[in-house]
This record gives C-alpha cells, sequence and structure tokens, in this order.
C-alpha cells in the first residue's frame, strides 16, 4: 500500500466520497445561492468558474489537506528554485525561469541562468524582426515570405498551437508552416507550392536526432538544393533551434542561425524558449513579451497564492477528485474559441507525457490511478459530435470549458450565438433533464400518453456531469500565456500527489528506439524473423508489397 493511498487526507476522501457520490449537483445548488461566489475565483482577465463541480466545502477541505499531507508548497519552491526535481533525468525543470520578469540571479550549478536566457532571446527576436521587417533577405535577394517550422512532439505542437491562437496578430504577407510527420505527405505537401528563394526553415529539436525532424529537415535541404542548383546561400535559408550545437552546424546550419535550448526545459515546456522561434516571426518580439508576462504573472499567482485561492492547484486537485475517487479516466478540454482549434492537441501532450505514469518517484508501482486520458475539440463542434457521451454515456468525463467575453473581431451575431452554447451546455450537463421536464417538453409538443411514455427513458438527461469554466476577456497574447501557465502548473501539482515524476518521457524514448532499430530492418528486402510472429507477418507483408513497386530513395 502506498504513503498516498494510506495518508489520512485520501482515507478521509475515500469516506466522504461514499457521502457526496450520489448527491446531485442540482441539490447543491438548491442549497446555497452563493455557490458561485463561493466556488470562482479571477486572475486578472480570468474568470474560474468551479462551482459547478461535485464538491461540497468539505471536498474542498479534504482535497487541500491531501494537498498539504504531500507538501505541495515546498514542491513549489523545489519547481521554481531550479532544484533537479527531474530525478530520472538529473535535471531541474525550469520553464519559468524563461518567463521570470525579476532582477533576482536564479543559479543553476552555480551559474546565473537568467542573463543567457535573455541573451539568446534577444537573438531570437533580432532574427524574427529581420524576417518581419523583410529586411532578411534570401540567396537571390528576395524577402521571405514562408516559414516551414520542422519539429515533432514538443518542438512542434506548442509553437504551432500559439501561432494559430493568435493568427489575428500575424502578418498576412508572411505564411507559417508546421511540418511533424514524417510521412512524406506532410513536407512535400507543405513544399509543393512554396518559392525556395523565400522560404526560411526552422529545423526544431532539442536533441538534433530525432529521426522524423531529421529526416524531414534531409528533404527541405535537398529541396532547397534542387531548386536552387546549389547548396549556395544555404544559411540564408535555415536556421535551428537545439541543444546539440554540434550536430546542427554538422548539418551544415550557421552557427548565427543557431539558438540553443537547455536541457532543464522540457520539449513539451519548451514554446517559452528558443523553440518558440516561429512564434516570434508570427507574433513579433513584443507579442512575445505578452505571451512571457501572462505566464509570469500566473506563475506568480501559482507560488504565492493560498493553496484554497490557487487556481492551477485546484484545478489539479478537481482532477484528482475525479480520477481517484469517482474513478473518472478521461477529461475532456472544450474550447470555445476558434483560435484555440489547436489546445486540445497541445494539452494533450503536456498532460498525458508528464502524468501518464505508473511507476512513482521511489521507482514502485503505484497502486492507484494517474494521469487521464485527455481529449477535446473545438467546442461548438464537439456538440455536434461527441457531446452525446457527455451528456447521455455510461462514463463520467469531467470537462473543462474555455470562451471569450469577446472575440477578436467583437462580431456581436456570431458571438451571442456562440456563447448561448457554452452557457446553455454547462448548465445542461450539470441539471440533466428530469421525467416531469421531459413530460411537460412532450406535452407542449402535442404528443399523447403512449408517445410520451415510450419516449421518456430516451429524453431524460441525468445531469450531475462536472464542468470548469474558464472565460477570459478575449485571447490576447497575454491571457493565451497565462492559460497555457495554468495548465502546465496545473499538471505538475497532479504529478505531486500521484509522487511521479511529470518531467521524463520513457515512454517517448522507447518509440524513438525502436523505430531506429527497425528502420535498418527496412533497408533490403530480406525477410525478417527477429519480432513476434505478428510484427515479422507485418514487416514481411510490407516488404513483399514494396518490392511491385519502384519507389524513389
Ligand atoms: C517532450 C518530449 C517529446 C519531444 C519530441 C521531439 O517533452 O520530449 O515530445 O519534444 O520527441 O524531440 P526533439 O526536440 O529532441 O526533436
Amino acid at each position: 500500500m502506498s504513503e498516498l493511498t494510506q495518508s489520512k487526507a485520501w482515507l478521509a476522501l475515500l469516506k466522504h466520497y461514499d457521502e457526496i457520490k450520489l448527491v446531485h449537483m442540482r441539490e447543491l445548488f438548491d442549497q446555497s445561492d452563493n455557490r458561485f461566489a463561493r466556488y470562482s475565483l479571477q486572475l486578472n482577465d480570468i474568470l474560474y468558474d468551479y462551482s459547478k463541480n461535485r464538491i461540497n466545502d468539505e471536498t474542498v477541505e479534504l482535497l487541500l489537506q491531501l494537498a498539504n499531507d504531500v507538501e505541495l508548497p515546498l514542491w513549489i519552491e523545489k519547481m521554481f528554485s531550479g532544484e533537479p526535481i527531474n530525478h530520472t533525468e538529473h535535471r531541474a525543470v525550469l520553464h519559468t525561469a524563461l518567463r521570470d520578469q525579476r532582477d533576482q540571479p536564479l543559479i543553476v550549478d552555480g551559474i546565473d541562468i537568467l542573463p543567457e536566457i535573455r541573451e539568446e532571446r534577444k537573438r531570437v527576436k533580432q532574427l524574427a524582426e529581420k524576417i518581419r521587417t523583410r529586411k532578411w533577405r534570401g540567396a537571390t535577394n528576395q524577402a521571405i515570405t514562408d516559414v516551414v517550422n520542422i519539429g515533432i512532439g514538443g518542438s512542434h505542437l506548442g509553437p504551432l498551437m500559439v501561432t494559430e491562437a493568435l493568427r489575428p496578430h500575424t502578418l498576412h504577407d508572411l505564411n507559417m508552416h508546421f511540418v511533424s510527420n514524417v510521412d512524406e505527405n506532410h513536407i512535400n505537401d507543405t513544399l509543393e507550392y512554396l518559392n525556395p528563394e523565400t522560404t526560411f526553415f526552422i529545423i526544431a529539436s532539442k536533441t538534433f536526432t530525432t529521426q522524423d525532424t531529421m529526416v524531414n529537415a534531409e528533404t527541405a535541404r535537398q529541396w532547397y538544393i534542387n531548386k536552387l542548383g546549389s547548396e549556395e546561400c544555404i544559411e540564408r535559408h535555415f536556421s535551428a533551434v537545439t541543444s546539440n550545437v554540434t550536430l546542427a552546424k554538422d548539418f551544415g546550419i550557421a552557427e548565427n542561425n543557431i539558438f540553443k535550448i537547455w536541457d532543464w526545459v522540457g520539449g513539451r515546456y519548451s514554446l517559452w524558449s528558443s523553440i518558440g522561434l516561429s512564434i516570434v516571426i508570427a507574433i513579433g518580439a513584443e507579442q512575445f513579451d505578452e505571451l512571457l508576462a501572462g505566464a509570469y504573472e500566473v506563475d506568480q499567482h501559482f507560488r504565492h497564492a493560498p493553496l484554497e485561492k490557487n487556481i492551477p492547484v485546484l484545478m489539479a486537485l478537481l482532477g484528482i477528485w475525479y480520477n481517484n475517487f469517482f474513478e473518472a479516466q478521461s477529461m475532456a478540454v472544450l474550447p470555445y474559441d476558434q483560435h484555440l482549434h489547436r489546445f486540445p492537441a497541445y494539452l494533450q501532450q503536456a498532460d498525458m507525457e508528464s502524468n501518464g505514469k505508473y511507476v512513482d518517484r521511489q521507482g514502485h508501482e503505484v497502486d492507484y490511478t494517474t494521469g487521464p486520458v485527455v481529449f477535446g475539440e473545438i467546442g461548438i463542434a464537439g456538440q455536434h459530435a461527441f457531446f452525446q457521451l457527455l451528456h447521455q454515456g455510461t462514463k463520467m468525463v469531467p470537462a473543462d470549458i474555455l470562451a471569450p467575453v469577446y472575440d477578436f473581431r467583437c462580431i456581436v451575431k456570431h458571438h451571442r450565438a456562440l456563447m448561448s452554447n457554452v452557457f446553455a451546455q454547462t448548465e445542461a450537463l450539470m441539471r440533466g433533464k428530469t421525467e416531469q421536464e421531459v413530460y411537460q417538453e412532450l406535452k407542449a409538443e402535442g404528443l399523447d400518453e403512449i408517445q410520451i411514455k415510450q419516449l421518456m427513458p430516451y429524453k431524460v438527461f441525468l445531469g450531475n456531469r462536472p464542468t470548469s469554466t474558464l472565460l477570459f476577456d478575449t485571447l490576447d497574447a497575454k491571457t493565451l500565456g497565462s492559460i497555457i501557465a495554468l495548465y502546465e502548473h496545473k499538471i505538475f501539482v497532479q504529478g505531486v500527489i500521484w509522487n511521479i515524476n511529470s518531467f521524463d518521457q520513457w515512454g517517448v524514448e522507447l518509440g524513438k528506439q525502436l523505430a531506429k532499430n527497425i528502420a535498418h530492418e527496412l533497408n533490403d528486402e530480406k525477410l525478417v524473423k527477429s519480432h513476434d510472429c505478428s510484427t515479422n507477418g507485418l514487416i514481411n507483408h510490407y516488404k513483399r508489397q514494396r518490392s511491385k513497386k519502384t519507389c524513389k530513395k
């Protein structure tokens, strides 16, 4: 039995769960008029409403007790001060340093890391500004019109999500492209309409060894050489973001165009670093600073607000409540702002790669469940797709709803329609629809008693389905920075409570290692027998079929 499941707070929560599990949120709302005031918090432009959750004061008190029992405040300090809490990789976890706005040194391994961070950011901004202002010229003295970020996972999802989210702040004559899939279609579909004379590549790879990225990077370089007929001036068209400067130079990238990241920045937490080069090119230095400022404000809140008023802490505790006590297996993230359309994919990595672990910090298998399956989609699209399961399925899927008070163009007709859905959905998920309500509704539609009786079971909604709502004024860079940081810290808190290392990713490393081995076996037509019979069968079928067609190298 783990310490966690034997802790006083955990046992008390189990008992409390038995008492509250059948209580309907309708009752909780009926009991108190100030439930919204009690269970909502405001941080700058963001309102966090967690009142539509299956909690009462005792739940919150016990969950906070759990956070205190695992010494959460101490862990928060450990992270911010650069202790090597990523113990399996012997690394500090310092994405917060990348947005630190203070004038105080931050010493890691005897060195103040802030000056180097700021110096590197200056270089990133200089390059970005040259490209944005058309001062950066390609091999044939033309300005850049297209930027292609080649990277995957943490070197892709964050920059893509932010660039899409802040689309209104991007330049109309500078197109951003993001290539991640090693499937040739991704890079070739992207390059098909581009002009090498006006295209600039960013090879974003912390290790500079990731197969997918390196194969795509090689294809891009070859495309450039083929089209322009020589390797000359390649430095005008290629840059790299990496911690492996040597490999980037070997690839042929000029030292001036190589931007550093450090091993204390995890890939999925790296959009704040030079990995954000594509973001800075897309939105400009000022907006990027706003993004950092928004995240910094949340960092300050997370570090200093008392746990009971701390938004990421409460978000995390609610997740624990559903995951470990209600045994919910998943959580949905449902942005209603179209510009956040890549946010679910981004969060999926941030959360599942961080907390999808079954071994605790002491190397033991845990006896409780950890990270949920995170999924999501633009809320409106989800309503016409999987919301059916959220309303009437047999599984509880706690959901986060994110919505803006006003959107970029502030068009009333659209926004009113959008927001009526936001409010209606959270209300419906909470309240459901009783037999009596269904009866009245069907009666008003003119159905007779027999028809009503037949339809009744299908039209009843049990409700009591939890949602939390983040309502923000508008999706500007600062607010986006804050939203991302809220989720980063939520994930961290859950990792602390589950006693797992949220900052390594051995599952990802496994994929990289396995693919490398099998790639060798695909070099020739010899049939293989080194795997299980299914894998052998699949590889050999592939080889036989492939040999019937002549393909390019
Ligand atoms: C993120 C992971 C992983 C990583 C990619 C790309 O936290 O480590 O998603 O970002 O595998 O790695 P490189 O940046 O090294 O190419």
